[in-house]
């Protein structure tokens, strides 16, 4: 079945990670092997890049950005809707694949992929959308107007957990701007990586731009490095922890480079006495256990009423009860494993430093024994003082909290380092209204009467504070991938200057 599986993407036992237009076929850095987080097993081995390979990755990549960006948008568009149709007919290959190498589950596997196919719509139709602004000029018969043009070469860092939409977030809008991209994605999930780039580069080949898109799978943390420091490479796109964040900006910003950041996630729900309960649960339910937790907008922090706690968290732990933990290849099941053994190590210990500070275990808290990263989906009572509720640890593992008056809550909410994605359940317009007030959510998101995660892509994804700031995917981000002139066009024959300024001899 695997083995079926990986040929149809065309990878073999020892694949090499490195696409400079063409694959690398022996790249000079050494192997390691991605393995199947449902039962430890090797999926197939990566052949890294060195730094020569890099190099020439990196010369592709600059010598395709001279073509591409001569493509006029629209064209270019009609080009990555043929990506999106490929991607449409690799849907369900691509998906079971993203599920065996992350252990996401199958509807979430196939997900991921639609997030892809919709990232090729929206860009299609924005192909023909890179307009910019004219602005009344102060002068006589002058024309003042921006203009957007492409960029250069987009550096893309993505993480494990969403190992191919993030990808596209980035790539498919960065292309749709006329920018070529090299991307370097989570050791973790190499196999995903080389699939997607298999599936694009194939269309990409067909319409002469073979090189509008690259691989650069590195040992460790290389190539992020390399990315961060190259010069060449005018914006960094990086997905992944506020730590990873912080080096990959700290590089980038010596160099006076531009990046953009999408990091840590510390996400809260509160649960008002006037919502819809059942709504609520299943909404808070995926949030927390959807993808094992492992989603940056994962719901970590859960704050109900007091008046309906009891009621509350006595249905939820039934829920959680019945959730069905396994292989992510089996329909019924709803959460598969964490993505490795220190993954699951993490979340013993987070279990265990909350419960030193006071945190009483309500639901789940243990490993499941066997093979494979398994866990109990977690809920453990606690309250927002409690140090480590300042901290994202990416598992399974819900606190909660009650509150008595609402604006405790958004406090609450907001007093943590991070700042992605926040929500309400309420049916109290005037709930609903301070939580998106500007004295309620701090959050780059924040939903009423929808969980945390799941968001779409038409609009600009992101947050605050220690997530870095950046926004990706829909609304104007493509503004990110450009850069914009300001063009000011005098049509007379006076040379008046701006502000009233005489300088006349
Ligand atoms: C991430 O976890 O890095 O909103 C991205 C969501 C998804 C994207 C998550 N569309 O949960």
């Amino acid at each position: 079945m695997i083995a079926e599986l990986l040929e149809k993407f065309g990878i073999h036992q020892a694949h090499s990670g490195v696409f400079a237009g063409d694959w690398i076929t022996k790249p000079g850095g050494p192997e390691f092997d991605s393995l199947n987080p449902s039962d430890g097993k090797v999926i197939a081995s990566v052949m890294c890049a060195s730094s020569k390979n890099y190099e020439q990755v990196m010369v592709r990549a600059g010598e395709g950005f001279k073509r591409w960006r001569e493509v006029p948008a629209p064209m270019r568009g009609e080009i990555i809707r043929e990506v999106g149709i490929a991607l449409r007919k690799h849907k369900k290959d691509l998906g079971l694949l993203i599920t065996l190498e992350t252990g996401k589950i199958l509807s979430e596997g196939q997900g991921e992929v639609q997030e892809m196919i919709d990232m090729c719509d929206f860009a299609t139709g924005l192909s023909r959308q890179l307009h910019g602004l004219t602005i009344a000029s102060e002068r006589k018969d002058h024309r003042l107007f921006e203009q957007w043009h492409p960029l250069g070469v987009v550096g893309i860092i993505s993480a494990f957990n969403f190992p191919a939409a993030v990808w596209a977030w980035n790539a498919i809008l960065a292309a749709i701007c006329g920018d070529t991209s090299v991307w370097k994605p989570s050791n973790h999930t190499p196999i995903t990586s080389i699939a997607v780039i298999n599936i694009v580069a194939s269309v990409m080949k067909s319409n002469g731009y073979g090189d509008v898109f690259s691989l650069c799978i590195s040992e460790g943390h290389l190539a992020a490095e390399w990315i961060a420091q190259d010069k060449r490479i005018p914006l960094v796109s990086a997905t992944g922890s506020c730590e990873m964040g912080r080096v990959v900006g700290a590089k980038v910003s010596q160099r006076l480079g531009r990046s953009l950041l999408e990091l840590g996630g510390n996400n809260a729900a509160i649960i008002s006495p006037s919502a819809n309960i059942d709504l609520a649960l299943r909404g808070v339910l995926f949030a927390a256990v959807g993808t094992a937790g492992q989603r940056c907008t994962t719901l970590r922090r859960l704050f109900v009423h007091d008046s309906i706690e009891t009621m509350f968290m006595e249905k939820l732990c039934t829920a959680y009860g019945s959730i069905t933990i396994g292989n992510p290849w089996e329909e019924a099941v709803l959460m598969g494993p964490l993505i490795s053994e220190p993954a699951v190590e993490k979340m013993m210990l987070a279990i265990e430093e909350a419960k030193k500070q006071g945190g009483k275990v309500l639901a789940g808290g243990n490993r499941i024994l066997g093979s494979g990263n398994f866990v109990e989906p977690t809920i453990i009572l606690a309250s927002p003082e409690m140090p480590i509720m300042q901290q994202e640890t990416f598992a399974p593992i819900l606190y909660v909290m009650p509150y008595h008056h609402l604006g405790d809550a958004i406090r609450f909410n907001n007093e943590v380092p991070q700042g992605l994605s926040s929500a309400i359940f309420t049916d109290r317009v005037s709930e609903a209204e301070q939580f998106l007030s500007t004295r309620g959510s701090d959050c780059g998101i924040a939903n009423v009467n929808i969980g945390t995660s799941g968001a779409e892509i038409g609009g600009a994804f992101g947050g605050e504070k220690d997530t870095g700031g950046g926004r990706e995917s829909g609304s104007d981000c493509w503004k990110n991938y450009m850069r914009r002139q300001t063009c000011t066009i005098n049509g007379s024959d006076q040379l008046p200057l701006a502000q009233g300024i005489q300088f006349d001899l």
